[in-house]
């Protein structure tokens, strides 16, 4: 309850901030995106990481206004890089299933001025658990207003195929879990029927959770489009990811 009430009070107070991992294309060097990853520093426990508090915040209903501040800041952060990078942002279902979250986001750009495009929402498959038409009409309408949903965690979580047709995401970012694994032959089993099977429907892949040459030149080889990992760039503050922008955008 207590760090309940500390985190709205960090909400209000700038006491979390944001920080940016590199997403780069494959197989150049460039960077094409950034994932906005949020920092909670307390006053007398240091860095909380996300994993502590974003489940806290879900549960005592912190997680709108935690999720519009954050929104918001990628936005605005982004509104300052190079018009080909985009800015990612985690989106929790319970965010989705406020009525409110449209407007949230459509005041986000417009307050950034930045182009709805450059806007990606990323949402685990945690969200199909409902299979609700509540969740198709906000995925809808984000994707009408020109923003791009992406697929996070792929592979882990509810994993029925059906969604990957009930809905059209702009990118499948495939767990960790799996590019970890890499070389090993089921996990490059597993890696492949993926990047198929998005290939077949035209929705680029992005590998996260890139750590050696090694996985990263075994994704290149099986085609992914994007990788993300601590081999090329771990969460950096924001005046570090414009450093790294500028010399790899
Ligand atoms: O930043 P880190 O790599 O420690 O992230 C741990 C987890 O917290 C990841 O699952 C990530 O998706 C989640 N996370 C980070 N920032 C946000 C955020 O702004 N909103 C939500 N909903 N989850 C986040
Ligand atoms: O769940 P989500 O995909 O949003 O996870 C983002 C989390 O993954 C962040 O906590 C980030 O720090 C972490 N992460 C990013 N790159 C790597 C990596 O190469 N290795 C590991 N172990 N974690 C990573
Ligand atoms: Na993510
Ligand atoms: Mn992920």
């Amino acid at each position: 309850v207590r760090l309940g009430n500390e985190l709205r009070a960090a909400i209000a107070s700038s006491g979390i901030s944001l920080h940016f991992q590199p997403l780069y294309s494959m197989p150049g060097n460039r960077i094409s995106a950034c994932e906005a990853l949020v920092r909670w520093f307390h006053p007398t426990h240091g860095m909380i990481p996300p994993d502590q508090f974003v489940g806290l915040a879900e549960e005592n209903g912190l997680i709108h206004d935690l999720g519009e501040w954050v929104l918001r800041a990628a936005c605005m952060e982004a509104a300052d890089w190079p018009a080909q990078v985009k800015i990612a942002v985690n989106v929790s279902p319970i965010q989705l299933r406020n009525p409110r979250f449209l407007g949230i986001v459509e005041n986000a750009l417009a307050h950034s001025g930045l182009a709805p495009h450059r806007l990606e929402i990323e949402i685990t498959e945690n969200i199909f658990v409902q299979n609700s038409a509540t969740n198709r009409d906000i995925l809808r309408q984000l994707g009408r207003i020109g923003c791009s949903i992406v697929l996070d965690d792929f592979g882990t979580g509810y994993s029925s195929l059906g969604y990957l047709r009930s809905f059209q995401f702009q990118k499948i970012k495939i767990d960790r879990s799996f590019v970890q694994e890499l070389p090993e032959r089921s996990a490059s089993g597993i890696i492949r029927a993926i990047i198929s099977l998005a290939q077949s429907m035209d929705i680029p892949i992005t590998a996260e959770g890139v750590e050696t040459h090694d996985q990263w030149a075994h994704l290149n080889d099986l085609g992914c489009n994007q990788v993300q990992g601590f081999l090329l760039g771990r969460p950096q503050p924001s005046d570090m990811i414009r450093q790294s922008i500028m010399s790899h955008a």
